[in-house]
């Protein structure tokens, strides 16, 4: 349809993705042959076989053995191409991509390894495709704030030497560990100059976004889609232009949501709340930002100038430059 079609072309930002969740079933199993890497799944089919989500958990568990095959800067390399081109051909112009050093240190890959090779791959997506992009470092709330510690630690380096590492996030079992567990380290890292999200409100309840806010000084909130639950949020999200990170098809796939229809988009843009759309895992949860659009736009009556309101946002809310954002109007 034209409005399909418009909602494909529109130049648009992406701002959570966690890039281990961009490995798609083909690449995992190449990996896997690659290194030597034992799978728990006999095939290409049987792993994706097993992509039936009942809550977050459930996605974690076979996200982290998903990630499992990664071990040389080279695989971290090839698998953020891979994504950069999806990317491109859904006219992302600005991507911010999520990784979790965590899972990868835990198997003895040196967060250097990791770094170095998405930045590569971001520095040829700059070079042959225009894309900006950024990186920020992901903290798992499951493990302990000494952990989260340790990591920042261990990545003070890459801090000050890879330019496009620019911010922190928090993600992975929201229930349980929430936002105070980790007020501490986000004290350090704004005091260390960098940017701050968190995932909020995903399967959480609204206090934890207030909590990211107050606690964390998260600058977005990533879901933030329980936000609905608290019409005093609601305004003040609005008026302080707080940008919420919303991912559709993940919210369906992980069954925040029953279907599409019931999403609290709706309810978010009509409380004038800054919303953006992204992909969140595209290779788990049935496809990659412009899947994410058109599954909106086909589940709710939304219009045109909704679509351009969506890529707009995402543009404003990005930790670009402003010589950057010039040349995207
Ligand atoms: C995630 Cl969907 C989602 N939620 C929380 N943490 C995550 N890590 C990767 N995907
Ligand atoms: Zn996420």
């Amino acid at each position: 349809s034209p409005l399909a079609r418009k909602l494909c072309a529109m130049p648009k930002a992406e701002l959570h993705m966690h890039i281990e969740g961009s490995l798609e079933p083909e690449l995992i199993f190449a990996l896997a042959e690659r290194n030597g890497v034992t799978l728990p799944y006999p095939s290409v089919d049987a792993l994706r076989d097993a992509y039936a989500f009942t809550d977050l958990q459930s996605f974690l568990d076979i996200y982290y053995a998903g990630a499992s095959v990664l071990l040389t800067e080279q695989d971290f390399y090839d698998m953020t191409w891979a994504y950069v081109e999806r990317a491109v051909a859904d006219h992302i112009v600005h991507t911010e991509i999520f990784f979790d050093p965590q899972t990868h240190i835990a198997r003895g890959v040196p967060v250097e390894v990791v770094v170095n090779g998405i930045s590569r791959a971001l520095d040829d997506a700059e070079a042959r495709h225009g894309l900006s992009s950024r990186m920020i470092l992901c903290f798992l709330r499951h493990l302990s704030e000494e952990d989260a510690f340790a990591t920042l630690a261990s990545a003070e380096a890459c801090f000050k030497t890879v330019p496009r590492l620019i911010g922190v996030g928090l993600d992975s079992s929201e229930q349980g560990n929430p936002p105070e567990k980790f007020a501490r380290v986000f004290a350090r890292c704004e005091a260390l100059g960098l940017r701050r999200v968190a995932h909020a409100g995903e399967e959480g309840p609204a206090q934890n976004i207030r909590d990211a806010l107050d606690l964390l000084h998260a600058e977005r909130i990533d879901h933030g889609v329980t936000a609905i639950e608290d019409q005093a949020l609601l305004q003040r999200l609005a008026a302080e232009k707080i940008a919420l990170t919303v991912c559709p098809l993940s919210n369906v796939k992980l069954k925040v949501f029953d279907d599409m229809t019931a999403h609290s988009l709706p309810m978010l843009l009509d409380a004038g709340v800054a919303v953006t759309l992204n992909s969140d895992d595209p290779a788990y949860f049935g496809g990659y930002l412009n899947t994410n659009y058109l599954a909106v736009f086909e589940a709710l009556p939304l219009g045109e100038e909704t679509g351009y309101l969506l890529a707009r946002n995402s543009l404003e809310a990005a930790f670009a430059t402003d010589e950057e954002k010039a040349r995207w109007v």
